[in-house]
């Protein structure tokens, strides 16, 4: 289903003097809202394929109703997410769970909702029906080198799958690595894992980047072959110019310090792109700013100062994604609220104050360091953002307007509520 025009106008006139009382106040108090109001109606986030249906845990599933079962019906809850908000503009496929199977209606459908392809995802962390050999001990590290092959022609048929559509990045996430002391040699591991990533990288168009994802551990409790973000940047800077390292929020060791792996990685040119989530204990996968709020502005102070050091173009120089999947809320819901916190996060990083920053720096004035941060993660920017949407013709309030008009209920209605969408 899809949203009316008339049907976002009249939510958003029934909301707008409250709005603009709020707009007034924050606008009064900042010292550009008009270019945070731009950047942030500029600034688009992809929805992964697999976050749209109630992901499970190795424990169990709940599907949700009126999942999408199709990949035509992914597509269109993306862009209902992307009319409810307008910063939602991109999906990012998986394959195989994924496989286009009409592309020119695939790629008819995408112009028709206004989404462009993100990154591709391969996936060798699961052995398919058809395949024939096993990933069990991993795939581009494995020590036989007909699996590796494998590994690396399933890496360069979903970039073929990418052209077809027009997606320009291929992601790359390796499940491989060791449960126990002695099962790997680690030099082995990594250099085998190198070359069949350098065959893959050889298969990439000129104009694409290749993201090489690293994650502490999961599935794999011992060792990970990509495990963290030396090893991934050893396999970027390695691998060449097109290769760049992504950072997953979720899959650090605790109380990692993600700013400051960003703000090296922007240093080095080598940060590709991002898989935005919370968690409290591990990979969980969590709703963007749902535990650390403070961490994500923080990562994104690190972003916006990074960035426009190096004069790059907040919109399209990194890869902007969510990976999120859960079992307890409307995933719908639960993508709007991932959204609005990146918008949230960036607009304060935005606030930021960095000549004022830099001299604080510059004298180890501590304390003003801090006020200056907080002083912008403190500001309600909440109106900006709502302003942004506003502008661009999206709901000031999209999980409102989401629950005004029971769009659950009318998925239910088309889909069923029998559905269980492919993914995680
Ligand atoms: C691995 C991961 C990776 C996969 C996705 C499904 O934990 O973050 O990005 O592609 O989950
Ligand atoms: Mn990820
Ligand atoms: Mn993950």
């Amino acid at each position: 289903m899809l949203l009316t025009k008339s049907q976002i106008d009249q939510h958003n006139d029934a909301l707008l003097q409250q709005h603009q009382r709020g707009l007034e106040y924050v606008s009064g108090n900042v010292p550009d809202a008009a270019a945070i109001i731009n950047k942030l109606a500029a600034f688009q986030v992809a929805i992964p394929s697999w976050a749209l249906g109630n992901g499970g845990t190795r424990f169990g599933r709940f599907a949700g109703k009126g999942e999408p079962s199709t990949l035509e019906q992914k597509l269109e809850d993306v862009g209902l997410l992307h009319q409810l908000n307008r910063s939602s503009g991109a999906i990012s496929l998986h394959i195989p769970w994924d496989i286009p199977k009409n592309v020119s209606a695939l790629k008819q459908l995408a112009t028709q909702l206004d989404l462009k392809f993100d990154a591709m995802n391969s996936n060798t962390f699961q052995d398919q029906p058809d395949q024939q050999h096993s990933y069990k001990y991993g795939s581009l590290q494995h020590v036989d080198k007909a699996v590796r092959q494998q590994a690396i022609d399933h890496n360069i048929e979903v970039i073929k799958y990418g052209q077809e559509l027009g997606s320009q990045s291929l992601t790359v996430w390796l499940a491989d690595g060791s449960c126990f002391p002695g099962q790997l040699n680690f030099r082995g591991a990594f250099n085998n894992t190198l070359e069949s990533l350098g065959e893959i990288y050889n298969a990439l168009p000129d104009d694409w980047k290749v993201f090489v994802e690293y994650k502490a551990f999961e599935p794999n409790f011992y060792s990970t072959t990509v495990g963290d973000w030396g090893q991934s940047y050893l396999y970027a800077s390695k691998l060449g110019a097109k290769a760049y390292t992504l950072v997953d929020l979720g899959h650090h060791l605790p109380n990692a310090n993600i700013e400051q792996i960003v703000a090296l990685l922007l240093n080095e040119k080598k940060l590709g792109g991002f898989h935005f989530n919370d968690s409290k204990y591990g990979d969980d996968d969590l709703t963007v700013g749902s535990i650390k709020p403070y961490q994500l502005f923080l990562i994104f102070k690190e972003l916006v100062e990074g960035m426009d050091a190096r004069g790059m173009d907040h919109t399209k120089d990194l890869g902007w994604m969510i990976d999120a999947s859960h079992n307890v809320k409307d995933s719908l819901e639960d993508l709007l609220q991932s959204v609005e916190a990146i918008n949230i996060a960036y607009a304060q990083a935005l606030l930021v104050d960095n000549t004022k920053l830099l001299a604080a720096q510059q004298n180890n004035d501590v304390a003003q360091a801090q006020e200056i941060l907080q002083d912008a993660y403190r500001t309600d920017v909440r109106p900006l953002v709502a302003e942004a949407r506003l502008k661009a013709g999206a709901a000031l309030d999209p999980i409102g307007l989401f629950r005004q008009l029971k769009v659950r209920d009318q998925l239910v209605k088309e889909r069923g509520a029998n559905t269980v969408a492919t993914g995680l």
